[in-house]
């Protein structure tokens, strides 16, 4: 991961194992315009395939994690450019591309597009005062990243129904009483030390188990519960043929701490 490598980002790797990607447009509040995404695809794609990542974080500033899509660059679009471009589908290789778990530290703003983000996150935290928010309707549009479907399944429908259509903001501190976030944190220093530390922990794991487990929790957003607890129990099964059960199992037999094989 080099961090020159990227106008909109910086991209660290501040614990062993694990990836940080800080979303860094400051002047816009981290405004997601199509660069932007494009480098944040490119930088996960390339974490993807990094053999000693385990977990990422994904993070803003203390002042914004992401004020939503550009309004500027959507301001000009017509139906056809929308269409033709499939404006927005980028953003949905955020959640195919990317096997590893990917954890959002939100700080501030996380509006529009920018909750969106944060709700495409396989593990949300953030600091008690963020501002999160699906404002869309303001701008006499709807969220276009998955806002209304995502935050329905997170928070239910009359509470989903309620914020997207008065674009009212609400707090980490709802957040975290929703569900809608893991944790909250007082301070934005408290939630990078949590967020970084949370990561280690994941990267500390084998990665074959770990990549599994993010697959089968993901399959309950989209399939019923039969057929989840089907899939989860062959992928189960698939699991005895990896290298990492053995070596985990016998350490547990041996009182010794695995060491995993990756495989
Ligand atoms: N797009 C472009 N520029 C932005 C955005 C944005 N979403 N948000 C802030 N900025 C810019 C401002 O224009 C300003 O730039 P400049 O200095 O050149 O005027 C700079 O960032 C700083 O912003 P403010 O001066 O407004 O800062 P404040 O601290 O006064 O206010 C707020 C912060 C409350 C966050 C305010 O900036 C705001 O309301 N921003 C817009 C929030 C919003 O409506 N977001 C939803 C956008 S719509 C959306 O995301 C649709 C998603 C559709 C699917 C996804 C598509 C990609």
């Amino acid at each position: 991961t080099d961090p020159t490598k990227y106008e909109f980002l910086q991209v660290t790797s501040p614990r062993p194992g694990v990836a940080q990607v800080t979303l860094h447009r400051p002047r816009a509040l981290n405004a997601l315009s199509t660069p932007l995404i494009t480098e944040l695809n490119a930088s996960l794609t390339h974490i993807n395939a990094s053999p000693s990542i385990g977990c990422v974080v994904l993070t803003g500033s203390e002042k914004a994690f992401a004020a939503g899509a550009d309004i500027k660059e959507m301001a000009p679009l017509t139906f056809s450019q929308a269409y033709t471009t499939s404006f927005i589908e980028s953003w949905s290789q955020l959640t195919s591309t990317l096997k590893k778990p990917l954890i959002a530290a939100v700080s501030g703003h996380a509006l529009g597009g920018g909750c969106e983000l944060a709700l495409m996150a396989d593990v949300l935290y953030c600091t008690a005062s963020a501002n999160f928010g699906q404002p869309e309707i303001k701008l006499g549009t709807i969220p276009g990243a998955g806002g209304s479907q995502r935050l329905t399944r997170a928070i239910g429908k009359s509470r989903a129904m309620e914020l997207i259509l008065t674009g009212r903001f609400f707090s980490g501190d709802e957040a975290e009483r929703w569900g809608v976030a893991a944790r909250s944190f007082p301070t934005h220093e408290a939630l990078m030390e949590g967020a970084l530390a949370t990561a280690e922990t994941i990267a500390g794991y084998s990665r074959v188990a770990v990549m599994a487990a993010k697959e089968v929790v993901n399959k309950s957003q989209d399939l019923a519960l039969r057929d989840g607890v089907e899939y989860e129990r062959r992928v189960f099964h698939s699991l005895f043929g990896s290298h990492d059960q053995k070596i985990g199992m016998k350490a547990f037999a041996e009182k010794k701490n695995p060491e995993w094989s990756h495989e």
